[in-house]
């Protein structure tokens, strides 16, 4: 055992910007800030790198999720417009405030203000002049400004042309990217609430779980060959990150079992940063991973991945940023494992209580744990779940936290549904929500991301279920397909009625199996 002094690389050291969450009285005045400049970003005209739209069209060409580069991607993404805002308006000491939305289950009153919601009028109304817009301009990008490495990469994501983008914006069989005005955002003024699934998963029992795992891959999650590649979520991506931007974004699972909702909004796909919203989710889950790299410190745990793993992960190269003096040039993960040149910290919010305020005797590590499930049943078809049986190892530490790493295999050209997973629930369980003890979580994917191939959620499991679960010796966790549920419940829809998808495309769901189940004590 040995005692860990708190040094300043624990405790926050004084930076010299402050994100403060956005109800605090200095929250609310950043607000205001963010509004001015984002007023400022729409006068821009096209050709400009500024331009709102532009700006947010980089996250449509470039942003990783589901895999190991989501958390750094999306740093050096939210940095550089921190910089560009300050650049903007004048505002030297503005930050990015956060939406708390363990604290704050609702969209903050003040996102409703002039420019802080998409459907401020002076957003453009409508596709068909986003198009008219932009059309001439992401086609000079194409033949003029990008370079073979971006084109390279655009590639990766099957954006060999401006039209292969334009297609995947408009109206591609998995959902729009781009919403009329009246759709800009999903959750109205009148009802800004989160549904019941999101703010289970937004809920601080659960971001406190999600804080739990003791290295980067469970946490910021899984390892992959590329940051276009959808290769496995870890639990704050997949639960509050993916949830949060699916509910604003219209897409509300109403009551357990009911229909979901479309109502349509930007922030259910990868043009979400029209939404100024975005800025905010983003600074919390940006906060809530400085919030775990300080814990990793306080137990010396690593807060990066390992060895050859490392280097990988720090080498891949972002090359879409644009910086606060207009030039866009390469970057590296590297640059963003630490918040750094950003020079940011953070009023404290919900998760801060797993860093350590006074010394910590810091245990023998304790190698997280793993008990492989048999899966019995692995078809994620309509009718019956599919299912996993395991018993729990001896050796599993009796007060560690428990997670479940599903793998899911989803045939090529087929996209994202929405899945339940059930504990020991009776086989003949229906529509049961947060607060029932079977339900454990419900995954619902974002974006557009290209999704085939076997992809892993870590799912934490709540206290109860993990002490019932060393109750009792044998162990059912079963995964439901949500039938016309989903990300995007238009999408699905649309394909349940039999739509024909071209390039040899899978109604949702179709063919996808369960592939592993494992239980992991961290
Ligand atoms: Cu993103």
């Amino acid at each position: 055992v040995t005692i860990l002094p708190l040094g300043s690389a624990v405790a926050q050291s004084s930076a010299t910007w402050r994100r403060w969450n956005v109800t605090s009285t200095k929250g609310q005045e950043m607000a205001k800030v963010l509004a001015a400049a984002i007023r400022m970003l729409h006068s821009q005209k096209v050709e400009d790198p500024f331009n709102m739209y532009r700006y947010a069209m980089t996250h449509t060409m470039d942003c990783p999720h589901g895999n190991w580069w989501f958390l750094p991607w999306h740093r050096g993404y939210m940095g550089y417009f921190e910089q560009i805002c300050r650049r903007v308006t004048g505002v030297k000491d503005f930050a990015i405030p956060y939406w708390d939305w363990s604290r704050v289950q609702e969209v903050p009153a003040v996102m409703y203000e002039p420019w802080l919601t998409p459907t401020t009028p002076g957003f453009i109304p409508a596709f068909n002049d986003f198009y008219g817009a932009f059309a001439k301009q992401l086609d000079y990008m194409y033949h003029k400004e990008f370079t073979s490495d971006q084109l390279a990469e655009l590639k990766i994501r099957n954006y060999t042309t401006a039209d292969d983008m334009w297609k995947d914006i408009k109206d591609p069989p998995n959902g729009p990217m781009f919403f009329n005005i009246s759709q800009a955002r999903g959750l109205k003024k009148e009802n800004p609430k989160l549904d019941e699934f999101t703010s289970n998963s937004a809920s601080k029992t659960q971001v406190l779980l999600s804080l739990s795992p003791s290295d980067f891959i469970t946490f910021g999650s899984a390892k992959a060959a590329h940051h276009s590649d959808m290769s496995g979520f870890g639990p704050l991506e997949m639960f509050p990150h993916n949830k949060i931007h699916n509910c604003v974004g219209g897409i509300v699972y109403d009551i357990a079992g009911q229909p979901i909702r479309d109502n349509g909004g930007f922030m259910q796909a990868n043009l979400s940063p029209v939404d100024p919203i975005f800025f905010l989710h983003h600074s919390n889950m940006d906060r809530l991973w400085d919030v775990w790299t300080r814990k990793q410190i306080a137990y010396k745990k690593p807060t990066t991945p390992q060895g050859t793993d490392k280097d990988a992960w720090e080498a891949e190269p972002f090359l879409f940023f644009v910086d606060d003096s207009g030039k866009v040039a390469p970057h590296y993960a590297k640059e963003f494992v630490e918040i750094g040149k950003f020079d940011y910290d953070y009023e404290p919010g919900t998760g801060e209580e797993v860093v350590p305020k006074s010394p910590v005797a810091v245990a023998a590590n304790a190698a997280p744990g793993l008990t492989q499930g048999r899966v019995v049943a692995s078809a994620l078809g309509a009718g019956a779940p599919a299912s996993a049986k395991f018993n729990l190892a001896s050796s599993t530490p009796s007060d560690a936290p428990l997670f479940a790493k599903v793998v899911i295999d989803i045939p090529a050209g087929g996209f994202g549904s929405t899945y339940k997973i059930l504990l020991n629930a009776p086989a003949d369980t229906r529509n049961i929500g947060p607060g029932n003890p079977h339900f454990v979580e419900l995954i619902s994917f974002f974006g557009h991301d290209m999704m085939s191939g076997q992809i892993s959620v870590v799912v934490p499991l709540r206290g109860q279920q993990a002490a019932s679960m060393r109750a009792l010796k044998e162990q059912t966790l079963s995964v439901v397909r949500e039938d016309g549920h989903g990300a995007g419940n238009g999408r699905n829809l649309k394909l349940n009625k039999g739509m024909a998808m071209s390039g040899g495309g899978h109604e949702v769901g179709n063919g996808a199996r369960l592939v592993s189940v494992d239980i992991l004590s961290q």
